[in-house]
C-alpha cells in the first residue's frame, strides 16, 4: 500500500473537532440543526421530513468532503494509476443510508435523530432513488464503485447526469403506465457541479484534408455544432476507509458563444431553441434493457459522455506529464458494454488529429489503455450503428473506424490468407443494404482485455458470440464473474441479519465476505436456527405490511414467499412462473380440499415501454392475481402480487423477505444475473436453471442446497437445431394443456380470448425461449421446493448454508480480480490531516 505519511505524533497532538467534520453525538446534532436552519431556512418546529433529509444529507456530505479532497490530492501527488469506469448507467440507489454505513456513523446518527424525536428510517425514505440505469448493468457499475472505494483503489466513474432516470412504473387496470422520473426537481445535495472542468463537445459537420507544416497529410473535423459538458461529482465513500472516489456525471448545455451570436443577431428565439436542443442530450435515460435503442440521440449521448471523459483524462494527465506517451501507465479505462465503445475512435482522434501522434503509436497506447466487458450473448442485443447515422453525427470517427478496420483486416488476411468468410465475420462493418458498425468488434480490436461476467457466459462468448476474436487472440479473454456489495445488500438492507451475523462472527465479513463460512457451524445450533428463522419472519412481516399498504392485498407471512424481481423480458421467463401459478390454481379448482403448500408469489420489474410482449406479461400477472386472490376455493392459500416500480430501494425491502429466489431464464441467455446473489446472501434458496452465475452459486452452495431444473445451454442449442416443436409438449401434457387453455379461453380476461392471444400463440407456435420444453421439469422442481419447505428445520439449515457460502459473490472479489489481471492497479491508503482524524 502506497501512502502519504503523516507524523503520528502530530496526529494525536492536534485533534480539532468542528461542526463539519466531527463525529460525536453532540457535534452531529449541532451540525444537523445548523444545516436545517441555514440551508433549509427553517426551524425544527416547522420542518418537514424532507427538510430533515436535506439537512442530514448535508451533514453527511460535509463529513465526506475533506476525505474526498484528500483522496484527489493524494492521487495527484502520488501519480497513482487510476481506474476509469466508463458506463452509460450508474444505478446508485439512495445515498444517505449507504454513506452513513460506509462512514461508520449509522447507529450514531440514528441515536442523534432519536434524541431529536426523529425516526431515521422515515428520513431515509425521503430521498429520491437516483435511477440512472435500467437493471443489472447499471447496478453492477454502482456495486463496483462501492468496492473500488472500499478496497482503496484509485478510481473514477464517468457517465451521464440524466435529468430523467428510468421511468416510474405505475400499474393501471393491470397495465404498466410510465411516468417521468423528475428526480432532480428538488435539487440534489450529493452532487457538486464543477463548472471549471467544463469541456466542449463537437457534433456533425464534415472533415477536410490538409498538409501540415511538416508536409504530413492531416484531417480536420469541422463540426456543425458544439455543446458543452459540465461535470457534476458525487462522492463515493468506501466502507471503513478514508477513500472517497468521484462519480463524475456530465450534463449537456448550449455553449455560451452560440447563445450570444444568435442573440446579438436578434434571433432570441433561435438562441433559446438551440439551448433546448443541446440540453436534450443529457435529458433522459433510454429505458431499454438488453435491446439497443438505435436512435440518433442515443449515439449523441454515448459520444457526449465519452468525449467529455477522455478530454478530462487527457487534461489531468498533461497537468503532470509532458506527453501522452505513458497515458496507459496512468489510466486503465474499462468499457461497460459497448455503450462507451466509441471511446476507441475518439481517443485515436485525440492522439492523431489533436496531439499529432503517428497512427501506429496512437494505436498501441489505445489498446493498452482500454478493456471491454460484454454483458450479453443474444445477437439481437449487440449494438450496431448505421454507417449513415455515424457519418451524419461523427464524420471523423467514421473515417477513423474505417481506418482501424482496414488495418485490422489486412492483418487478418496475412494471418489467414484466402479466408474471406473470416474477414467478413470479423469486420467492424456489417455489409449489406444498410451498412452497420459492429460496436462489439470495435471494442474487441481496441482493447487488450475482453471479459464476460460469469464462467458460462465467458465460455459461450469464446465458443459463439465472439468466437472469431477468441481464435485470433485467446490471451485477451478473461472471465470476471459478477458480484454485489455486501454493504448495501446485507448490512443496509437486512440490519437484523447483519446484527445476528456480527454477534456470532464479528464484523470481518463486511470486508472479506468469505468469512461468512464461519456461520456454517451454526447451521445445527437450534438457537441460532430459531433466530435465523425469526429474522426472516420479521422481514416477511415488514414486506407484508408494505404490500398491504401499496397493493391492498393481505398476504400470509407463514406462506412461502416465492419471488421474481428483475426487468421483464421473455428470456427471463416471468411467464413460466405464471404457468406454475395457474397449474396450482387448476389443481385447487379440481379438488378444493387438496393439501397444497401456501405460497405468496411476488413479482416486480419494469418492461421497456416499446416491448409489447413484456408489457402483456405484466398484464397477465395482474390478471391472474385478480382471479386467484379472490377465488373462495383458493382460501388464501395462493396469493399473487405484482409490486409496481421495482427499483434499488424496493429491492432492499424485497430480498431480505424472500424464501425462494426465481432464476429461471432459458439456459445460455442470462449473462450472469446479480439479483440471484442478493437473494442468496439474504437466506433465500434458489430455484434456477444452469444459466449465468446460477451455475457458480450452485457450486458454492452445494448442489443439495439448490433447486435445479431445465435444459442445459447445450441441450437448448441441440433441441433448436433438431427443430423444436412446442406444440408437441402442449399436446402430450394434459396439465400444461389445461394451463394454456385457461389463458386462451379468456378465463383471466373476462372472457376475452384475444387479450393474451399473442402470449399463447408465441408459446404454441414459436416458443423461442423454450418454456414448454422446461415446463414439466419446472413444475416437478417446484413440488420438491414445497416438500422441502414443509420441513422448516431443514429449510432453515439450507438457508444458512446458502448464505454462509456466498462469499465469492462479493463485488470486492470481482474488483480484486480486475485489479490484478486487467487493470494492474494497487490500493493507495488515504491518510487524513491530523485535525481530521476521528477522535
Ligand atoms: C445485464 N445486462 C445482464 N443490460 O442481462 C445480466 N442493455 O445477466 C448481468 O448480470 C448484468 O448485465 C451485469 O453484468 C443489462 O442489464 C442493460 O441494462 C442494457 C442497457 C442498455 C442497452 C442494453
Amino acid at each position: 500500500t502506497d501512502s502519504v505519511s503523516v507524523n503520528p505524533v502530530e496526529a494525536i497532538k492536534i485533534q480539532v473537532e468542528d461542526d463539519r467534520t466531527g463525529m460525536s453525538l453532540e457535534t452531529l446534532k449541532r451540525a444537523f440543526l445548523d444545516n436545517l436552519f441555514y440551508l433549509q431556512g427553517i426551524g425544527q418546529t416547522e420542518a418537514t421530513l424532507y427538510d430533515y433529509y436535506v439537512a442530514l444529507a448535508y451533514t453527511v456530505r460535509d463529513r465526506l468532503l475533506h476525505r474526498f479532497l484528500k483522496t484527489l490530492e493524494t492521487y495527484k501527488k502520488n501519480q497513482s494509476k487510476l481506474v476509469c469506469y466508463l458506463s452509460a448507467e450508474f444505478l446508485m440507489g439512495r445515498h444517505l443510508g449507504n454513506n452513513l454505513i460506509n462512514l461508520g456513523i449509522y447507529d450514531k446518527v440514528r441515536q442523534t435523530m432519536e434524541d431529536l424525536g426523529i425516526e431515521l428510517d422515515e428520513i431515509l425514505e425521503q430521498e429520491p432513488d437516483p435511477g440512472l440505469g435500467n437493471g443489472g448493468l447499471g447496478r453492477l457499475a454502482a456495486c463496483f464503485l462501492d468496492s473500488l472505494a472500499s478496497l482503496e483503489i484509485p478510481a473514477i466513474g464517468y457517465g451521464i447526469r440524466y435529468e430523467f432516470g428510468i421511468f416510474h412504473q405505475k400499474i393501471q387496470d393491470g397495465w404498466q403506465v410510465e411516468v417521468p422520473d423528475n428526480w432532480l426537481r428538488f435539487g440534489n445535495p450529493w452532487e457538486i457541479a464543477r463548472p471549471d472542468d467544463t469541456v466542449e463537445i463537437m457534433l456533425g459537420g464534415h472533415t477536410e484534408f490538409f498538409h501540415d507544416e511538416r508536409g504530413y497529410a492531416k484531417v480536420v473535423w469541422i463540426p456543425d455544432r458544439t455543446i458543452i459538458a459540465i461535470p457534476h461529482d458525487t462522492p463515493v465513500p468506501g466502507y471503513n476507509t478514508n477513500t472517497v472516489n468521484p462519480l463524475r456525471l456530465w450534463k449537456a448545455e448550449a455553449s455560451q458563444d452560440f447563445d450570444f451570436d444568435a442573440f446579438n443577431a436578434g434571433h432570441y428565439d433561435r438562441a433559446v431553441a438551440e439551448k433546448i436542443d443541446a440540453e436534450t442530450i443529457s435529458k433522459v435515460l433510454y429505458p431499454n434493457d438488453n435491446t439497443p435503442a438505435g436512435r440518433e440521440l442515443r449515439l449523441a449521448q454515448q459520444y457526449f459522455f465519452v468525449s467529455a471523459s477522455l478530454q478530462d483524462l487527457v487534461r489531468r494527465h498533461l497537468q503532470s506529464n509532458r506527453s501522452l506517451d505513458n497515458f496507459h501507465e496512468k489510466f486503465s479505462i474499462q468499457l461497460n458494454d459497448t455503450h462507451p465503445a466509441v471511446a476507441i475512435a475518439e481517443f485515436m482522434r485525440l492522439l492523431v488529429d489533436k496531439y499529432g501522434y503517428y497512427w501506429d503509436t496512437a494505436w498501441k497506447i489505445t489498446q493498452k489503455t482500454f478493456a471491454y466487458t460484454n454483458h450479453t450473448l443474444m445477437p439481437e442485443a449487440l449494438e450496431r450503428w448505421s454507417v449513415s447515422l455515424f457519418a451524419k453525427l461523427l464524420p471523423r470517427h467514421l473515417e477513423i473506424i474505417y481506418e482501424i478496420n482496414h488495418r485490422f483486416l489486412e492483418d487478418v488476411r496475412t494471418w489467414f490468407p484466402g479466408d474471406d468468410e473470416l474477414v467478413s465475420r470479423l469486420s467492424l462493418i456489417e455489409e449489406g443494404y444498410h451498412k452497420q458498425i459492429r460496436m462489439a468488434h470495435l471494442a474487441c480490436v481496441g482493447s487488450h482485455a475482453i471479459n464476460g461476467v460469469a464462467a458460462l457466459h465467458t465460455e459461450l462468448l469464446k465458443k459463439d458470440t465472439l468466437k472469431d476474436f477468441a481464435k485470433l487472440w485467446p490471451e485477451k479473454f478473461y472471465n470476471k464473474t459478477n458480484g454485489v456489495t455486501p454493504r448495501r445488500w446485507i448490512l443496509l438492507s437486512n440490519p437484523r441479519l447483519a446484527k445476528l451475523i456480527a454477534e456470532k462472527i464479528d464484523n470481518g465479513w463486511l470486508k472479506n465476505l468469505d468469512e461468512l463460512r464461519k456461520l456454517e457451524k451454526f447451521a445445527d445450533d437450534p438457537d441460532f436456527c430459531r433466530r435465523w428463522r425469526e429474522i426472516k419472519q420479521e422481514n416477511k412481516r415488514d414486506l407484508a405490511a408494505y404490500i398491504l399498504k401499496h397493493r391492498g392485498i393481505e398476504v400470509d407471512v407463514n406462506s412461502l414467499f416465492d419471488v421474481q424481481v428483475k426487468r421483464i423480458h421473455e428470456y427471463k421467463r416471468q411467464h413460466l412462473a405464471v404457468l406454475h401459478v395457474i397449474s396450482l390454481y387448476n389443481h385447487i379448482k379440481q379438488n378444493p380440499n387438496i393439501d397444497i403448500l401456501p405460497r405468496t408469489f411476488i413479482f416486480g420489474g419494469k418492461a421497456a415501454p416499446g416491448y409489447f410482449m413484456a408489457k402483456l406479461i405484466i398484464k397477465l400477472i395482474n390478471s391472474v392475481a385478480e382471479v386467484v386472490n379472490k377465488d373462495p376455493d383458493v382460501r388464501g392459500r395462493l396469493k399473487v402480487v405484482f409490486l409496481p416500480n421495482f427499483s434499488v430501494s424496493l429491492g432492499q425491502r424485497i430480498y431480505p423477505a424472500a424464501d425462494l429466489s426465481e432464476q429461471i431464464s432459458t439456459a445460455g441467455k442470462e449473462a450472469s444475473g446479480t439479483g440471484n446473489m442478493k437473494f442468496a446472501m439474504n437466506g433465500a434458496l434458489t430455484i434456477g436453471t444452469l444459466d449465468g452465475a446460477n451455475i457458480e452459486i450452485r457450486q458454492e452452495a452445494g448442489p443439495e442446497n439448490f433447486f435445479l431444473f431445465g435444459l442445459t445451454a447445450e441441450q437448448v442449442y441441440a433441441l433448436k437445431s433438431d427443430g423444436y416443436n412446442p406444440m408437441h409438449y402442449y399436446e402430450n401434457n394434459a396439465d400444461l394443456k389445461a394451463v394454456i387453455d385457461r389463458i386462451a379461453n379468456g378465463y383471466f380476461s373476462h372472457g376475452d380470448r384475444e387479450l393474451f392471444k399473442p402470449i399463447v400463440d408465441s408459446l404454441l407456435y414459436e416458443d423461442q425461449y423454450m418454456l414448454l420444453a422446461d415446463y414439466q421439469a419446472y413444475i416437478d422442481c417446484q413440488e420438491q421446493v414445497s416438500q422441502a419447505y414443509r420441513d422448516r428445520e431443514n429449510w432453515t439449515r439450507m438457508s444458512i448454508l446458502n448464505a454462509a457460502r456466498m462469499g465469492k459473490f462479493s463485488s470486492d472479489r470481482t474488483i480484486w480480480e480486475y485489479c490484478k489481471e486487467i487493470w494492474d492497479v494497487k490500493p493507495v491508503r488515504i491518510v487524513l490531516e491530523p485535525y481530521h482524524q476521528p477522535v
